[in-house]
């Protein structure tokens, strides 16, 4: 049959075949593509063509037969012919240090050394390659035996089908995880919230669920990734000396290895390698529960053994967890500053991501819907690094028989005004403005806070009292305050009621745009607020300024302008203001005009990862703005590396050449203010 075959047509297929996996390792292996998706996607299409009409090319170890199989009716059972592990768990230092001291001790030696990895959450898996293609796919199941995901395995890119190198043993099994990186979680979770299918709680669950579609065309469709860490059948005679050595050959027959690895020695080393790894944690491209330590040598492991399951030679660092059970006592709603409400669980209390949490926020109504969370309903609370603790689900398998559901109140809980539930808006709003006791004290908590007026030493429990024993009323009343007046709060002295009043007295020196930003206009964020400065020039021109000139300005569109205008109409507003400049607050109307425009020249920014509340493209054009200049290479003449969440190789790049790295609130203080 192959004599029919023009033979540039087989070169031509084997040279495709040769790339797309070159670009697959790329991708998964080394994290550094070097081709956009779509010229990848076009070598694909091309191998396809070529199989298409010539289907004696096709090799079941072709890329294009990746998903191929059709839906099965079960999976069918794996004996695994060397049982698949499970670890041992410590939970604390001194757990890691009775590990070290265990092996110390039966080895007969003092000098220990690991290799340490991240503990992916996602699902173990097997791989069988013969004659270095991928034959069969298994997921770990009791140890013992799993089920057969061949087919399903064979769609994760990250997978080779085909080792590369030379060397390998000609019958060898892989272990390793099978996960879902954090983007490709949120992406489809964003898909399925869109279509109103469910969501799935996290990328665990998500991965695993995903692995065991009796379709593989959906498995396909999943996002999955895989890091390997181990084997199973192994030649004895072939096995190198360490588990490093191990994990470096398999990445030279194109197996993705974790970039995490490191050698370390003692348990000093695997401590400081988990603490390493719990600052960066939120950073990584993918979830982990915990470090794993393995200790280096195969022969020491062989001298170590197992226990029941377990290896002697091997633990699992778990990190705290950052999720945990309790029950809602109440959903109380709170009212922000531009009179949103929100609605917040009151919990019993719990302790999650090493903290006690009495609260949690649920966001809005839909959210609260959505989640299905009443009243006394027990649910997931989850408190990651220092994000604001969230409830993540119920669980309504354990729902009490008095569980209430949610309502969101038709009046204002804190002045009475009612409520309004805006046209195409998740949000209800406070209709009471300042009168609304609680908008008017966050509305002055604002005006006081860091990047507004930056007020030192006047904070929240300050404004309440001077809001409870009416010295205030409008934030220009706060200038009118006295050493003796402030003196007689409670713990407030002399001493630290002269300090406020010299920090109020300092505030009045500012900018242009630290004012608008702190009268706190419905949506006017720093970048707005710089942006008005700088393209009308005074506050005058600003106030007078109509729909159709606000919406000149980059950034401002029709509900923005409506806002900013509806606040300047407000003869209320327009007073407060004149009584802040009878009180001595002032500053260059042109300081942020032109000339201020070019802050950031001769800066070099690199973007990396997402940002929240802006795109890249967004972030980019901002920042020309101002004149720097924005690249797409990390090198040691960038100025600043900026890093949204999942940011990857670059943010490496950077730490490694010691380049000042900037959070989304680092960038944004940079953009409203040309300081950080
Ligand atoms: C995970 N889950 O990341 C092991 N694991 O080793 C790593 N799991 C393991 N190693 C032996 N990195 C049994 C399980």
């Amino acid at each position: 049959m192959s004599t029919e075959l023009p033979p540039e047509v087989v070169r031509r297929a084997a040279e495709l075949r040769k790339q797309i996996e070159y670009h697959n390792r790329r991708y998964y292996q080394f994290d550094e593509p070097v081709i956009a998706d779509a010229e990848y996607d076009a070598l694909l299409r091309e191998l396809q063509a070529l199989e298409r009409e010539y289907p004696e090319l096709q090799t079941p170890d072709s890329p294009t037969q990746r998903v191929g199989a059709a839906p099965l009716a079960a999976f069918a059972e794996v004996r695994h012919e060397v049982p698949m592990l499970s670890l041992d768990n410590a939970f604390e230092d001194g757990d890691v240090l009775d590990f070290d001291r265990r092996i110390r001790e039966k080895l007969e030696r003092d000098d220990t050394e690991y290799l340490a990895e991240p503990k992916l959450d996602g699902l173990a898996v097997s791989l069988l390659y013969e004659d270095g293609v991928l034959v069969r796919g298994a997921t770990r199941g009791d140890g013992h035996s799993g089920e057969d995901v061949t087919h399903n395995v064979r769609t994760i890119r990250a997978i080779p089908l085909r080792l590369s190198g030379s060397g390998y043993p000609q019958r060898f099994e892989v272990r390793g995880e099978v996960f879902m990186p954090k983007t490709g979680f949120e992406a489809m979770n964003r898909k399925a919230l869109e279509a109103g299918e469910k969501v799935f709680v996290n990328p665990r669950n998500a991965a695993a669920g995903s692995l065991r579609q009796l379709d593989p065309a959906a498995t396909a469709a999943r996002p999955l990734a895989f890091y390997c860490y181990g084997y199973g059948v192994y030649p004895a005679e072939a096995l190198p000396a360490t588990q490093y050595e191990l994990m470096e050959r398999f990445r030279n027959w194109g197996l993705p290895i974790n970039p995490e690895i490191r050698q370390i020695r003692g348990a000093q080393g695997c401590l400081d390698y988990y603490r390493d790894l719990m600052a960066r944690r939120h950073g990584l491209p993918y979830e982990i529960d915990g470090v794993v330590y393995k200790l280096g040598r195969f022969d020491w492991q062989a001298e170590m053994g197992y226990v029941a399951r377990a290896p002697r030679w091997a633990v699992a660092h778990k990190f705290p967890a950052e999720e945990a059970t309790t029950r809602v006592l109440a959903i109380e709603v709170q009212v922000g500053r531009t009179g949103a409400l929100t609605p917040v669980a009151r919990l019993e209390s719990v302790f999650v991501g090493g903290v006690t949490v009495t609260n949690a926020t649920l966001h809005n109504a839909d959210e609260v819907r959505r989640k299905d969370i009443r009243i006394n309903d027990w649910v997931v609370v989850r408190r990651a690094g220092d994000v604001i603790p969230e409830v993540v689900k119920s669980i309504p398998e354990r729902r009490p028989a008095d569980a209430a559901e949610f309502v969101m109140p038709a009046h204002c809980p804190a002045c009475g005004s009612e409520v309004e539930l805006e046209e195409g808006e998740a949000i209800a709003r406070c209709s009471g403005g300042l009168y609304c006791p609680a908008q008017h004290k966050e509305a002055i908590k604002h005006f006081a806070s860091r990047r507004a007026m930056d007020i030192e030493g006047l904070g929240d429990k300050l404004v309440d009292q001077l809001l409870e024993r009416r010295l205030v009323d409008t934030v220009a009343d706060l200038y009118r305050l006295t050493v003796e007046q402030l003196a007689e709060l409670e713990r407030m002295g002399i001493k630290s009621a002269e300090n406020l009043v010299a920090a109020l007295e300092k505030s009045k020196a500012t900018t242009l745009p630290r004012f608008l930003y702190a009268l706190g206009i419905r949506e006017v964020g720093e970048v707005t607020a710089r942006n008005l400065a700088l393209h009308l020039h005074g506050l005058d021109s600003i106030i007078a300024a109509d729909e159709d000139a606000l919406q000149a300005i980059p950034d401002v569109g029709p509900t923005m302008a409506a806002h900013i205008a509806a606040f300047f109409r407000q003869p209320h507003n327009l007073e407060v203001i004149r009584d802040l400049r009878a009180v001595g607050l002032h500053w260059q109307e042109t300081e942020a005009g032109p000339a201020g425009a070019q802050l950031l020249a001769g800066k070099t920014f690199v973007l990396t990862g997402t940002l929240e509340s802006l795109t890249r493209d967004q972030a980019k054009e901002k920042l020309q703005a101002l004149g720097a200049k924005v690249s797409g290479s990390v090198s040691k003449k960038t100025s600043y590396v900026v890093a949204g969440t999942e940011a990857g190789s670059k943010l490496a790049k950077a730490q490694e050449l010691g380049v000042e790295i900037l959070d989304e609130s680092g960038l944004l203080a940079l953009l409203g203010n040309g300081e950080i």
